[in-house]
């Protein structure tokens, strides 16, 4: 087995670095941001010129796809994303001329891999359920009352809405793959919110098709999946989904190892983000930890959720340090 552990982290591109808060003072509309091929394409190298991480992943957002079905997105400031109001009866869907919206994504694609081919891309989209999370909520919530009442109360049209993102998603990632991307990742950021059966058709039913149609599609692009928070449930998921790589929060069932080893299964994760805040003899300690824990298993080393922005770039640089000095010994 290959000794030398991987490392990318998720958010790697974002608030943390200096040199991104530069453009985004420069360009305050995110969305903007996103769709500007020239900029998006700077912003997903800006890691990997500093870290040399081995993973780029595309400078972009999951809330594309409700922008490219019509809802309006905004991001604001210290807020977050804010979607405008939607009417599910009346979604009109061609996904051609919807994902035509996306267009300026696939352009830095392009240009990313003009610039770096030697590295692997990462392309990505939401889970369905964490996509129509925003859509329903229309932005962060704490609560997740309105899409719990949502699913609960509207079956056939959460069911009918469900579809509908999760073929948009398929097609997306297809362009994305036809485009250049080596590697796709799912984030269902919210799958932890379900249980039982509604966790089976809302996560496990929608992510299996994704990867299904994207293994028939390309058999060589690899899958990594993010079912967060989903906890016991994590062992389920991956008999089920069969990714290539399944990213770890930091609560997961046991099993998840040996299954993993059995079945070719890369485990990839799980350093609290908030151990790179903190820096010092812990975090060196939490990292050598963590490499231990995975030591028997394929991994590729990241975090257990984002980067968060008040992490101080010097403890990225340890992290990533540590690792490396890790992979000589
Ligand atoms: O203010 C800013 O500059 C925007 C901050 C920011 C950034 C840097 C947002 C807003 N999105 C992103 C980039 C982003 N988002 C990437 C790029 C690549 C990288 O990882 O470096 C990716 C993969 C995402 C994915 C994403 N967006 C997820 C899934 C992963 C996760 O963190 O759970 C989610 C849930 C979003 C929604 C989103 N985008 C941004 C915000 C503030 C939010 C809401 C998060 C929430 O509800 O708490």
């Amino acid at each position: 087995m290959d000794k030398k552990t991987k490392i990318w982290l998720m958010r790697q591109a974002g608030r943390y670095l200096p040199e991104y808060q530069e453009i985004r003072k420069k360009e305050k509309n995110f969305m903007n941001l996103c769709f500007n091929p020239k900029l998006a394409c700077d912003i997903s190298l800006q890691p990997i010129e500093r870290f040399d991480f081995d993973f780029i992943i595309l400078f972009s957002d999951i809330l594309v796809i409700p922008y490219a079905l019509g809802q309006e997105v905004k991001f604001k400031e210290s807020i977050g994303p804010i979607l405008g109001n939607i009417n599910y009866e009346q979604l009109e869907v061609n996904l051609s001329q919807n994902l035509e919206r996306l267009a300026p994504v696939f352009e830095t694609i392009k240009l990313i891999k003009q610039k770096k081919k030697e590295k692997d891309l990462i392309g990505f989209c939401g889970g369905p359920f964490t996509v129509l999370n925003y859509m329903v909520e229309q932005g962060t919530s704490k609560t997740h009352e309105k899409i719990k009442k949502f699913i609960k109360s509207n079956n056939v049209l959460s069911e009918k809405i469900i579809k509908i993102i999760t073929d948009i998603s398929i097609e997306y990632l297809k362009k994305q793959i036809d485009s250049g991307v080596d590697v796709i990742k799912v984030f269902d950021s919210w799958a932890g919110l379900l249980d039982g059966d509604l966790y089976k058709k809302y996560i496990i039913e929608p992510n299996k098709e994704i990867a299904k149609e994207i293994k028939n599609y390309s058999p060589g692009t690899k899958q990594i999946f993010f079912p967060r928070g989903s906890k016991e449930n994590y062992f389920n998921f991956i008999k089920e989904v069969q990714p290539d790589v399944i990213s770890l929060d930091e609560e997961f069932p046991d099993n998840v190892f040996s299954y993993a080893k059995k079945n070719d299964i890369i485990l990839q994760g799980n350093l609290k983000p908030t151990a790179l805040i903190e820096g010092g003899r812990k975090l060196k300690k939490g990292i050598k930890n963590i490499l231990n824990k995975f030591k028997e298993n394929k991994h590729i080393f990241n975090l257990s959720h984002g980067v968060l922005p008040q992490t101080p770039v010097e403890n990225v640089e340890i992290l990533v340090d540590t690792i490396r000095n890790y992979n000589e010994t």
